[in-house]
């Protein structure tokens, strides 16, 4: 059973680069979500939004795995909830967490993740893997379906062929054809996931807030727009980067041939 005094979330605020990590931090049960720990993500990342320092957040695993999914172990003792209440009260809260978060999320997936996993690594805004990273969807191997938003991600990442292949044969895939997929922006060597993820955190960190935030939510909504709806969308938003303090400061930057210093109004 999981040892409850452990804290299976760690969260680390850097003001200084404007970043906050989120840890999934089971490293023995190669991060598998239990109960509180679905809960402390979910705090997690709320949290990670209230707090001001914080202009991007990275979201990866201690030890040698980003996280294995479902606890299987917890799923078998006594009390586990019904699993459409799971999804729907512990699962689901977490994805809406991540993509209603005003802030970039970049996964830095140092490790397998498979199952919910792969849901949560697919949840990120940008996903940088390390070389020894793999990805599964797992889901058929217990037999279940892909939850935790993995059927509407795949196919947008991935594209519906390779989306079926992915979810109905649960086969494990290499960090290198993740990249080749679109499962991942980009693979690092392992030794410098770390490394990489912090520098892309640190210099959307660095940008203008209001704009990015407006970016990842017009991405989003875009997968239900039509085109007309878009440019709609894109003028509404553009209306509202376009009266932010940032705006006129990074024309100012331009203009003066400096870096902006964007400060979130
Ligand atoms: O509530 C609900 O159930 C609904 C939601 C479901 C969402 C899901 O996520 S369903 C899918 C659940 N996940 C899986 O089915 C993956 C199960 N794990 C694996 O297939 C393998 O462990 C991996 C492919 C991820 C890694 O394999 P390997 O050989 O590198 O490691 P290992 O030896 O299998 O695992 C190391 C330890 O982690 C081991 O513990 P032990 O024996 O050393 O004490 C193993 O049992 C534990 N572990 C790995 N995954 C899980 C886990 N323990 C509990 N739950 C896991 N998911």
């Amino acid at each position: 059973m999981p040892d409850d005094s452990v804290q299976t979330v760690l969260v680390e605020i850097d003001p200084a680069a404007g970043v906050g990590t989120v840890t999934l931090n089971r490293p023995d049960a190669l991060n598998a979500l239990t109960v509180p720990m679905k809960e402390a993500l979910v705090a997690a990342f709320r949290r990670l939004d209230r707090e001001k320092a914080v202009r991007a957040v990275i979201l990866t695993g201690a030890g040698r795995a980003f996280c294995a999914g479902q606890d299987l172990r917890e799923r078998l003792g006594p009390g586990a909830a019904p699993l459409g209440v799971e999804v729907r009260e512990r699962y689901n809260p977490i994805i809406r967490a991540m993509r209603g978060l005003p802030k970039p999320i970049v996964g830095a997936i140092n490790g397998v993740a498979a199952g919910a996993g792969a849901s949560l690594a697919m949840a990120c805004d940008i996903r940088i893997a390390s070389d020894a990273a793999t990805f599964a969807l797992a889901f058929g191997r217990v037999g279940l379906v892909p939850d935790s938003g993995a059927t509407w991600f795949l196919p947008r990442l991935v594209g519906a062929a390779r989306a079926a292949e992915l979810a109905l044969l649960n086969e494990p895939i290499a960090a290198a054809d993740a990249e080749r997929f679109g499962l991942v922006g980009r693979v690092v060597p392992a030794a410098e996931l770390a490394t990489e993820a912090r520098s892309v955190a640190a210099r959307l960190a660095a940008g203008a807030p209001r704009a990015i935030a407006l970016t990842k939510r017009a991405l989003d909504a875009a997968w239900s727009h039509d085109l007309d709806a878009a440019l709609e969308y894109e003028a509404q938003i553009q209306d509202l980067a376009g009266r932010t303090n940032d705006h006129a400061e990074g024309m100012a930057a331009f203009l003066e041939k400096r870096a902006p210093r964007f400060s979130g109004d």
